[in-house]
């Protein structure tokens, strides 16, 4: 398998990779909502999309054993459909498809606010099929006046159109939907039997919101067998050898994986090196520099004696420099390397100081578990609080809660809350933030209310003095306990709206409120490096999975991985408090108006 003159040799294992296959059907889902009729139709491809795309070994494989169908959502015609593809090179119907409409509409289809019907419209009415003439018509006023859309949909229009031009999508994938390949393959590479140690390493190490690739280390007494062993994973989908240490290959997911081998010695070296960041290794080599050492991923050389001495553990070679161990999340060169030396490192925070979760979802609104699903899943996990924060009326995507309904829900908590035992279950909302900066439920509602995060959904394109507006305005409402997701970014979709993070920070520690870090993995906002800068000036956070359903208490991880990049200690973390504590620091303390329920702190 090992390429002898020790060139890369990339070796296909099927004509389709997963990741090809769910772009296909992600398509066809996408032309087929242009046609009127079939939506079964489009949400099985849709569905079987995200199943081909997360499915850790060849669909293609499996089509041809015949097993395709034991997949969930994967019916005859789906898998027809693989079959045709794989026989033929095309999918009929997909040809069709692609010769009936411009591929600019699924672009224009999936701007926000707009969807097929009016992609559809813009194309027969104006004859646009891209974003680039979309983006020319709108300069030239030619939107306004179809029907349905007015100068203001024009100038929202316009800035989707820029934003998607301008969000962050170049090639960066999110971490939370690598991470599962990942463990995966770090799981499979440990149960080598050559295998001493192993981990994942770069930016996925770092915890960084978006990364590139996959890179995993390994110790390994056989590395020729570890790496073959390694290259013949079913989840990988090509695999190229260099040598005997260094393999470079792609997931069925279409992910970059890079595997580099070390002997069992040197393996902390390796580790250091490859986790990086690169600006970390610069200062590090600096550092060493100054020390009279060569710093590699081979070891540490004395320049006098050259000498190459190896560290089987990472903390080692850190401590040969006179430093104490780094966590991965700080090593940005932002300051970690002088915390280190002069023995002045946070004491990050971790997912298990998190004792509740005040920002989650149920089916009163856009949820997919009820609160008592939820409950249950917040105490299988641990947690001892959780405040249910359902949607407020005017977000109607989200079928948003109207006052009466608030007030039915609140007695739904009080009953579950009886009913659970072990946990909390809070009585919140999350309130909208409207656009002329007026919250979207009445005062004596959000008074009644345990926990309150206000937060924005709409408007997002105005200019930053009228966003801060709106978000100082809703801090000065002691009603209100949090920001949620303080930026609004969506990575890859949508950048963040401007804020004034200074003035956000100082506004949050004048009026107690507290800002989130919403752990979803899309979100992860506050990001670090602003959430860094808000502690400094003394703002308290919370750490919220914003969970949707029941599995969704699994992001906090990602919440707590993106404060941590953010220095974050668990003191300054709200929801590491007991809820006793943390009772008497909410607004509700002042403001409850129920008659029954828990006693108050
Ligand atoms: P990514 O993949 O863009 O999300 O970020 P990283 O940090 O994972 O970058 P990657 O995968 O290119 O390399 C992994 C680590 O290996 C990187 O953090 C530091 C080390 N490394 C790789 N290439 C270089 C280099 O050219 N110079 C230095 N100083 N370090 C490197
Ligand atoms: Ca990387
Ligand atoms: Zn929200």
């Amino acid at each position: 398998m090992i390429d002898e003159a020790g060139y890369p040799h990339m070796s296909p294992r099927s004509a389709y990779a997963n990741s090809h296959l769910a772009d296909l059907f992600a398509e066809l889902a996408g032309y087929l909502s242009l046609e009127s009729g079939a939506p079964y139709r489009r949400l099985a491809y849709e569905r079987a999309a995200q199943v081909f795309q997360n499915h850790p070994v060849s669909i293609a494989a499996l089509a041809r054993q015949g097993s395709l169908r034991e997949l969930p959502g994967v019916g005859a015609n789906i898998e027809a459909k693989v079959l045709e593809l794989l026989d033929t090179g095309r999918i009929t119907i997909l040809e069709e498809l692609r010769d009936r409409y411009p591929a600019g509409l699924l672009d224009i289809m999936r701007l926000p606010g707009i969807g097929p019907r009016k992609a559809k419209a813009l194309w027969s009415s104006l004859g646009i099929y891209d974003l680039a003439g979309l983006r020319d018509a709108c300069v030239e006023n030619r939107v306004r006046g179809l029907r349905g859309m007015g100068a203001k949909t024009e100038e929202s229009i316009l800035r989707e159109v820029e934003r998607a031009d301008h969000a962050d999508r170049a090639d960066r994938l999110l971490l939370g939907h690598v991470d599962p390949s990942a463990r995966r393959l770090l799981l499979a590479l440990r149960s080598f039997p050559g295998t001493r140690q192993a981990d994942v390493a770069g930016s996925l190490r770092r915890r960084k919101a978006t990364v590139k690739d996959i890179d995993l280390v390994a110790a390994s007494a056989a590395p020729e067998e570890t790496m073959a062993a390694f290259a013949a994973l079913p989840e990988l989908a090509e695999v190229g050898l260099h040598g005997i240490a260094a393999l470079t290959g792609r997931t069925q997911g279409g992910v970059s994986v890079d595997l580099r081998i070390a002997t069992p010695q040197a393996y902390g070296n390796l580790l250091l090196h490859f986790t990086g960041s690169a600006q970390h290794n610069v200062d590090l080599r600096g550092l060493a520099k100054e020390q009279g050492f060569h710093l590699s991923e081979h070891g540490l050389e004395g320049q006098a004696a050259s000498r190459t001495v190896t560290h089987e553990r990472e903390a080692d070679v850190y401590a040969a420099l006179g430093l104490s161990y780094i966590p991965p999340e700080l090593r940005e060169g932002q300051g970690e390397i002088e915390a280190a030396a002069e023995d002045r490192l946070p004491a990050l925070v971790e997912r298990g100081h998190l004792r509740g979760d005040l920002h989650v979802h149920s089916t009163w609104s856009d949820g997919r578990a009820t609160i008592e699903e939820m409950a249950q899943a917040a105490a299988a996990v641990g947690l001892e609080y959780i405040a249910i924060c359902d949607h407020s009326r005017s977000l109607g995507v989200a079928r948003g809660l109207t006052s009466d309904r608030i007030e039915d829900q609140v007695r739904e908590i009080r009953k579950i809350d009886a009913q659970v035992p072990h946990l909390s279950v809070l009585a919140g909302c999350e309130v909208d933030i409207l656009a002329d900066g007026s919250l979207d439920l009445p005062d004596d509602i959000l008074g009644s209310l345990d926990f309150v995060v206000a937060s924005i959904h709409s408007g997002l394109g105005q200019d930053r003095t009228r966003i801060m507006r709106r978000l100082l305005g809703a801090m000065e409402n002691p009603r209100v306990a949090a920001i949620g997701h303080p930026t609004g970014r969506l990575l890859g979709r949508r950048a963040p709206y401007e804020i004034n993070l200074e003035a956000l920070a100082d506004a949050a520690v004048r009026t107690g409120t507290f800002l989130e870090i919403n752990a979803s993995y899309e979100r992860l906002d506050l990001a670090a490096p602003m959430a860094r800068e808000a502690r400094d000036r003394g703002a308290r956070f919370i750490i919220s999975s914003d969970a949707h359903d029941a599995a969704g208490f699994a992001l906090l991880d990602y919440g707590v991985d993106e404060a941590r990049r953010g220095w974050i200690e668990a003191r300054d973390v709200m929801n590491t408090l007991p809820l006793e504590e943390l009772l008497p620091l909410l607004p509700s303390h002042r403001y409850r108006n129920r008659g029954s329920g828990r006693p108050v702190g």
